[in-house]
């Protein structure tokens, strides 16, 4: 393919942007005051306001031509259908297939995947249940009432984040933690938390061998064996996550124990698949079906939906525009929703890993801005520490926000006390981002204020705001199973068509890969003895230093 900057849609936005990058958006809402009926999408009770973004009429379909030209709707039935489109893998994405609540068949190689999706299913349910239940029993007889997911990346992220924002629908008597670092004080300072004859260890991990997930497993299991003084108690307390059978039985969890997934389901598209056990046991399975089926509603709407209402679609092409055309490049995930905090974690990993990329499929050095630097933090916490510079910084960062309309709590005035703060507070943001404040506005509202002139001389190019930062919002009803199901499918399908845009593979991670590659390099020589000379003088010295003092 040739670059898509050859395109005549690129060539035609690239005039575009030329001819509306100094329009402002307060003049644009001022002369069209269907600025938002044209700019926003529902979606049963999802709504995206994307109007206060720097389009004009002729952005979005300028863009949608775009899309065209990258055979959008070719490669999103290649995804569907199972086609190996993740080819530096050799594996199809079949993600969407986890969540397929219709049933429809959908082949990987020539083979119906849903007999056996639904089979693991069915096995998630049961043993959550029995979990849940206190049937599922310790090795000294007793209930579970803590789980531990051992796991990291895309084992760890997708769990954590969806145990988290889940936890209005979490049973009160398990205790979901976490842990994936291997430094010691991650497993160490859980293990404080955990009795050994109430604990289940979920080890989560496609491969069984990552360096930090088996460390802290083999850690976990040595804890356990010398608490409960039995290497029998395995079988009551570990069981495994993985595509890697020899490997968990080498371990010491039995087949029996083991919540199989396959090679087609990339780490950080896990979560729908055995690797969200943790999060069936926490929420009991109805819910997690919930979560499939928000999902799966999102894949139809992807699939169906005109480009012009098509929300994951009109999101990734704004991006595309404040990356390319604007160079905006990091991008700021703001729920106001703490229990959406780790949402920002989350998208990192999603976007960052999928489009943090500068080759494209044939092999060629890509010459334009891909994925953005992802970063984000939920509201109000974050106005009092970044926002600064998201109003006046010389960065331009674009910015996602997300609210519910009714919180999970009641709590404050007539029990929606907080809320309400909270939504205003979102509100104020998303709107002095855009408008800012002139010079002028800022001295006439110190006048108003009686502040004499002099201070008024000193403070007015402080107090002012250039505004025109572009921002979306994504309401919802609340935050339930379905509707994170809906957030994370819509981010899913956003990054997927920004990596076809930029002619990506946005389904391999060789940088990963590549982390995992040098770590046991470096290890044997922090082991040995003598002195190493093996790598650079900085490298070496970092290595002999730690040494010396260690
Ligand atoms: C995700 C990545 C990566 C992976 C972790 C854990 O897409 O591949 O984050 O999930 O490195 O890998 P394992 O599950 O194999 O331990």
């Amino acid at each position: 393919m040739t670059s898509i900057k050859n395109s005549d849609a690129w060539i035609a936005l690239v005039d575009h942007h030329k001819s509306i990058k100094s329009a402002e958006m307060r003049d644009l809402f001022n002369e069209d005051e269907n600025r938002f009926n044209d700019n926003h999408i529902q979606y049963d009770d999802l709504l995206i306001d994307f109007s206060k973004n720097r389009i004009t009429k002729d952005t979005i379909p300028l863009l949608i031509k775009l899309s065209h030209e990258a055979n959008l709707n070719l490669w999103r039935d290649k995804l569907f259908s199972g086609e190996k489109i993740n080819f530096s893998e050799n594996r199809s994405a079949l993600h969407t297939a986890l969540r397929n609540r219709s049933n429809t068949p959908v082949l990987s190689e020539g083979k119906n995947v849903m007999p056996e999706i639904n089979e693991s299913i069915d096995k998630m349910g049961n043993f959550s249940e029995s979990v849940r239940s206190g049937e599922w029993k310790g090795f000294t007889g007793k209930r579970i009432e803590t789980i531990v997911n051992i796991g990291i990346g895309g084992s760890d992220l997708g769990p954590a984040m969806v145990c988290k924002a889940l936890k209005p629908y979490g049973t009160k008597n398990i205790i979901p933690l976490f842990v994936s670092n291997v430094d010691g004080a991650d497993l160490a300072q859980t293990l404080q938390q955990c009795d050994p004859e109430t604990t289940l260890f979920i080890i989560a991990s496609k491969t069984f061998t990552t360096q930090e997930t088996m460390t802290n497993a083999f850690s976990a299991r040595e804890w356990l064996i010398s608490k409960l003084k039995d290497s029998a108690a395995i079988s009551r307390h570990f069981v495994a996550i993985s595509t890697n059978i020899t490997a968990v039985e080498d371990f010491g969890i039995a087949k029996n124990n083991m919540f199989k997934f396959w090679d087609w389901v990339g780490g950080r598209y896990s979560l729908w698949s055995s690797i969200g056990l943790p999060i069936a046991i926490f929420i009991g399975i109805d819910n997690f079906k919930d979560l499939l089926a928000g999902a799966h509603e999102i894949d139809n709407h992807f699939k169906t939906a005109p480009p012009e209402k098509n929300i994951p679609v009109v999101l990734a092409l704004i991006g595309i525009w404040n990356i390319n055309f604007f160079n905006f490049t990091t991008h700021a995930i703001l729920p106001y929703d703490q229990g959406l905090s780790l949402l920002p974690s989350y998208l990192q990993q999603l976007d960052m890993e999928s489009n943090g990329k500068f080759i494209d499929r044939e092999g060629n050095r890509i010459c334009l801005n891909t994925g953005p630097i992802l970063w984000g933090e939920s509201g109000t916490n974050g106005q009092h520490a970044f926002y600064q510079l998201l109003h006046q910084g010389k960065e331009i960062v674009p910015t996602d926000f997300l609210m519910p309309i009714h919180s999970q709590y009641k709590i404050g005035e007539n029990g929606d006390g907080h809320h309400k703060i909270l939504i205003s507070n979102f509100i104020a943001q998303t709107k002095s981002l855009m408008l800012g404040k002139t010079e002028t506005e800022a001295r006439d509202e110190m006048l108003g204020k009686g502040i004499p002139k002099k201070d008024i001389d000193l403070l007015a190019s402080h107090k002012s705001f250039i505004g025109n930062r572009p921002s979306t919002s994504i309401l919802f009803n609340k935050l339930d199973p379905k509707t994170l199901g809906r957030i994370i499918a819509i981010y899913e399908h956003k990054i997927f068509v920004q990596g076809i845009i930029w002619n990506i593979n946005s389904f391999d991670q060789w940088g990963v890969e590549y982390g995992k590659q040098i770590a046991s390099l470096v290890l044997p020589e922090l082991r040995k003895k003598t002195t190493t000379t093996a790598f650079d003088s900085s490298t070496n010295n970092l290595i002999n230093y730690t040494k010396k003092n260690l």
